[in-house]
């Protein structure tokens, strides 16, 4: 199958300047060249680029202050949203680069009107299940599973096509260990699979991964990867706007990675939150490379 980089290079869903710098950050550690040597062909649409400057002053807010840069969010999610749908309808696999994490309300918005039952896997440190009432920060990247779920603005949630774009039944979440309280409550109302650092240290991540993927056998017609670098510990990606301590290491990821590949399930995937302004000599962007390698078939040794 044809793989299909889209570049998203946004940086309006948090604070940290830098990450829309991460797709050329990926691109330069050496994606195009790995991917090409496990046997796919490779294109790259190049970067979607938000047409707003990032150091202009007033930028959009939303809602008692709290939907950060929202014009500049939605506008991007829109352009994003149509050149992901091109990419799925063309038959192609969309490998997603961010930017920060508020590029997924887009990514999904294209990748969902192509499913039923769209299953997703969240592996992050986060659960990106904010809305502008529960979020402590009003940074859109702490929302994009939550908006996608139906939950927060209207016009995130009813973006590029209407409705709801992820049934909360059909999300896993890994690696986590920094949610919110909203997020919390919202795991538990709506039982949402959840594997924190403590499951994952307790269970392993091998059964971990097959636990995940048994749960979306049979109610999903495609699963979608949301690879937030953060899931990694900070030694692994110190390149990241939010790091946590405790994190997965890089061999539990490309084992991880490796799974869902023997699985054949994956079918879209976003590689996100590396900013090079943060990292060590590109340490961060190596590793995304590593993680995407896995995810395409690599093994470890
Ligand atoms: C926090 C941080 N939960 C927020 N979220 C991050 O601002 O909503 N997501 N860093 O990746
Ligand atoms: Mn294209
Ligand atoms: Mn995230
Ligand atoms: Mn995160």
């Amino acid at each position: 199958q044809n793989i299909h980089i889209i570049g998203a290079a946004t940086t309006f869903g948090q604070p940290r300047l830098g990450v829309d710098l991460g797709p050329d950050a990926i691109r330069y550690a050496g994606l195009d060249k790995a991917l090409s040597s496990l046997g796919y062909t490779v294109t790259d649409a190049g970067d979607i680029r938000s047409k707003y400057r990032v150091n202009a002053s007033n930028h959009s807010i939303k809602n008692e202050t709290n939907l950060l840069n929202y014009r500049e969010v939605m506008d991007f999610s829109l352009e994003l949203a149509a050149e992901v749908d091109n990419t799925v309808s063309s038959g192609q696999f969309p490998l997603i680069l961010g930017g920060d994490h508020s590029l997924s309300i887009g990514s999904l918005a294209g990748i969902s009107k192509h499913y039923e039952d769209l299953g997703v896997i969240w592996y992050d440190a986060h659960g990106d299940l904010n809305d502008s009432r529960t979020s402590p920060s009003g940074n859109i990247h702490g929302m994009p599973l939550g908006i996608s779920c139906g939950v927060g603005d209207e016009d995130l949630v009813n973006l590029y096509n209407p409705g709801i774009k992820v049934k909360p039944q059909n999300v896993v979440l890994i690696g986590m260990r920094d949610l919110d309280e909203g997020e919390k409550l919202y795991i538990k109302e709506n039982g949402i699979l959840t594997f924190t650092m403590g499951d994952i240290r307790t269970k392993g991540i091998e059964s971990v991964m097959k636990e995940a993927l048994t749960h979306l056998e049979g109610r999903t017609d495609g699963i979608h990867l949301s690879v937030d670098v953060d899931a990694l510990d900070p030694l692994e990606t110190p390149g990241t706007g939010t790091p946590v301590d405790g994190g997965l290491s890089l061999s539990e990821s490309q084992l991880a990675m490796e799974i869902l590949n023997d699985s054949g399930r994956i079918t879209s995937m976003d590689l996100v939150e590396v900013n090079p302004l943060l990292d060590e000599k590109n340490k961060t962007a190596e590793k995304a490379v590593k993680i995407a390698e896995s995810l395409f078939g690599k093994k470890q040794l």
